[in-house]
């Protein structure tokens, strides 16, 4: 397949093909009953997704291995060739919903906001984020070429990657958290902590769940369990190729610092603190 070049939808880059169904996204009916599960790509959308299924189905691994992750949470923006449009997917999908975006706030479309959907958002650390989101451009084809490691960090600093600017995505999402019905988790708190992040998930569905569905939830949604699951890790998704990278790559914090430099990392550290010096939103990296 080939590498279509990003495209510019209301000054945000987007995957090409993606951009071809704009105008069904932008007229999207959102409902008060769909959850909406938002991120930066690579921030953890795959994993809270299914620790949100997991406590739809109260733990019953066999009913949420029905179907791919991807299915069973569509994807609103997405589109390709050979693939049903998101949203054609979610027009014909029963209620209640859920739906995962990469869209940061302006350009969200309207309807989640009239609604007050519920919302649920990971933000991941900066420089992780790049590292995963680069080996993830060379495995998912769509995506233009990432170059080499050094120049896909540098169009990630400048926000010349599908979604645009990381900082403007997790800041936009934290400054409207409190007017808006959103809970706010981070990766890395995921990571340490994971039985607390799925109990703070499952209150903010007002899903009451005993110890032992919990603790269900928590053995299906660990790191290894997904990346061996069929139906979770994209092995039957087409236009990616796991033997560049595997989807489920690493699932730690830190990998950044087997990838950045010293200079690079000089460079980003300087980057970083002029585009969060107007926020209190702070990460562990
Ligand atoms: P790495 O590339 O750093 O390994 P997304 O789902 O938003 O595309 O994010 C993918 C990233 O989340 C990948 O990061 C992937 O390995 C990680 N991930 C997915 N499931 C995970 C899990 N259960 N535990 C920890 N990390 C997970
Ligand atoms: C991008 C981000 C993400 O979180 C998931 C997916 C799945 C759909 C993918 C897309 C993506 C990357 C680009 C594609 C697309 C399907 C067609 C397109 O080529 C692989």
């Amino acid at each position: 397949m080939n590498r279509p070049a990003l495209q510019l939808v209301r000054g945000m880059p987007i995957i090409g093909p993606f951009a071809e169904n704009w105008e069904n996204v932008e007229r999207f009916q959102a409902r008060a009953d769909d959850l909406l599960i938002s991120t930066y790509p690579k921030s953890g959308t795959t994993w809270v997704s299914k620790i949100v299924d997991l406590i739809l189905t109260n733990g019953d691994a066999e009913e949420s291995r029905k179907g791919a992750i991807f299915e069973r949470v569509p994807f609103l923006e997405c589109s390709g060739p050979s693939l049903p449009s998101g949203t054609e997917i979610l027009n014909k999908q029963d209620f209640p919903r859920v739906i995962k975006t990469h869209l940061p706030v302006d350009v969200l479309p309207q309807s989640f906001w009239d609604q007050n959907c519920k919302i649920i958002y990971v933000a991941r650390n900066a420089k992780d984020v790049a590292v995963s989101y680069y080996h993830f451009y060379r495995m998912a084809f769509g995506h233009p070429d990432p170059g080499t490691w050094d120049e896909f960090l540098n169009s990630f600093m400048e926000g010349n990657v599908a979604f645009g600017r990381w900082s403007s995505h997790v800041k936009g999402y934290w400054e409207k958290r409190r007017q808006t019905d959103t809970l706010y988790l981070f990766y890395e708190d995921m990571l340490q902590d994971p039985m607390c992040e799925i109990q703070k998930v499952s209150r903010f569905m007002r899903k009451e769940l005993s110890d032992k569905v919990l603790e269900k939830i928590l053995t299906h949604t660990s790191f290894q369990a997904m990346k061996n699951n069929p139906m979770d890790n994209y092995s039957t998704f087409p236009f990616m190729d796991h033997s560049i990278s595997p989807f489920m790559r690493k699932g730690i914090l830190g990998d950044w610092k087997t990838h950045f430099s010293v200079s690079q990392n000089e460079k980003f550290d300087e980057y970083y603190q002029q585009e969060m010096a107007n926020t209190d939103l702070s990460f562990r990296m």
